[in-house]
């Protein structure tokens, strides 16, 4: 992996405020991509990462809410739904730019912290952490107290397929079977110009996810109404406590008081204790509307090996068994040995750079050099193409090319230690 070709895709992929997923199939700036992509910017472009994350909170709402996209009006035609279906400006409390009501997985105050630490004299001369701090104390409030958990006090909840980014992940089809195939909406799907039909999610799904969005967003993207999904994912919640973790240490580098963030890591990693599936051998999604379990092993719930946990060398075995790594060359996003695994389908078992770098994460934390040495082995291949996933078997390219966040993670993985 050549540091300099994956710089040129990031470099290419820059607006001048922030870094484009893609420049074709995704216009717009995408959340947890931002955070992902600072991690990979801040060894050779510490500016430029700080600057990602704060054109990001640029866009926060009111209520603190970091949202899933923030729109680039001038190419509204070109990505599917866009701001013409939000029309975020009409929607009380929305944030001073255009941008989908949704939100992503929390690794902000993570990648933040890791900002920092790469450049902290810039850092500070910026006054970075001090201007990032009390945004993202609003965003984990958010969080907290709007998307409780109903069933598993202390976790949050996501309320549609695409907040926990794992758009089509096997978790949900249980719950999008209970939701109408009927928006109103016409759907467009530029999508399908940039990545092949059997590589994005299907029309069946994309009429849920439609119908999904236009009912949280004609609620004014309330979230005191009652809604018809709402999932604990076992990903998005590692995420929150990790960027919990990281709060703690900036609030330290503030002169500020840690305890409470630490409290609340503690707190999130011992409600996960609730989504753990012992025969699987990792943690699974709970259906929040419901109140049960979905007994499935994909990605997500491998990734709180993250925060090096009691559960975490479990976790690296389920990951080097055959539901994964077993079965694969590069870490499947779902259980290799079940019937409706798909290589090529998005979040149905294609690899993906994000989740190994979790996976990788946690694996270092724990000095896990077997399950290590396998992952990283997956971002040496991610050059020249720097897909957005590859087929686990083979490692064959998927998806979009020159995708921001498997250039910035190969960085990453090229340049850090493993305790950066
Ligand atoms: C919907 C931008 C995003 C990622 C998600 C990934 C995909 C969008 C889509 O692309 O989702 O948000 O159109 O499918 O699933 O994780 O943030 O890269």
């Amino acid at each position: 992996m050549s540091v300099e070709q994956a710089l040129a895709v990031l470099d290419a992929n820059w607006t001048g405020t922030h870094t484009l997923p893609a420049t074709g199939l995704y216009p717009h700036q995408w959340s947890w991509d931002s955070g992902f992509i600072a991690i990979g910017l801040r060894h050779h472009r510490p500016d430029r990462a700080r600057r990602e994350l704060q054109s990001l909170l640029d866009a926060q709402w009111s209520d603190g809410r970091i949202p899933q996209i923030v729109y680039d009006v001038s190419r509204d035609d070109d990505y599917a739904p866009g701001d013409a279906f939000w029309r975020s400006r009409s929607i009380a409390g929305a944030g001073a730019l255009p941008s989908s009501g949704l939100v992503q997985p929390p690794n902000h105050a993570l990648a933040a912290w890791l900002v920092h630490q790469a450049d902290p004299a810039g850092s500070d001369r910026a006054g970075f952490l001090a201007a990032m701090h009390p945004r993202l104390i609003a965003w984990h409030a958010y969080l907290r107290e709007r998307r409780a958990s109903t069933h598993v006090p202390g976790l949050a909840v996501v309320k549609h397929p695409w907040e926990p980014g794992t758009d089509n992940s096997p978790l949900w089809d249980g719950a999008l079977a209970r939701v109408p195939a009927t928006p109103s909406t016409t759907i467009r799907r530029p999508d399908l110009a940039h990545a092949s039909a059997g590589e994005r999610p299907g029309g069946r799904e994309y009429a849920r996810f439609y119908w999904l969005a236009e009912r949280y967003r004609d609620l004014g993207c309330d979230d005191t109404a009652p809604f018809p999904f709402a999932f604990a994912c076992p990903m998005f919640n590692a995420l929150l406590a990790s960027s919990e973790r990281a709060l703690a240490a900036i609030a330290e580098h503030l002169g500020l008081e840690p305890g409470e963030h630490l409290e609340r890591a503690r707190a999130i990693e011992a409600a996960l204790e609730s989504l753990w599936h012992d025969e699987l051998g990792c943690y699974v999604a709970l259906d929040d509307v419901v109140g049960t379990l979905v007994a499935a092993a994909t990605v997500n719930g491998l990734a709180p090996i993250l925060l090096g946990g009691v559960r975490a060398r479990r976790l690296a075995s389920t990951a080097l068994g055959p539901r994964f790594l077993g079965s694969a060359r590069h870490l499947p996003s779902y259980d290799a040995t079940a019937e409706d695994f798909d290589p090529a389908l998005y979040w149905r078992g294609p690899s993906w750079f994000s989740m190994s770098w979790l996976v990788l994460r946690g694996a270092e934390a724990i000095g896990h050099s077997a399950l290590a040495s396998v992952v990283r082995r997956t971002f040496a291949r991610a050059a020249p193409a720097f897909p957005e996933y590859v087929d686990p078997f083979t490692g064959a390219p998927r998806g979009t090319r020159s995708f921001s966040w498997t250039a910035a993670l190969a960085i990453d993985v090229a340049v850090a230690g493993p305790d950066a």
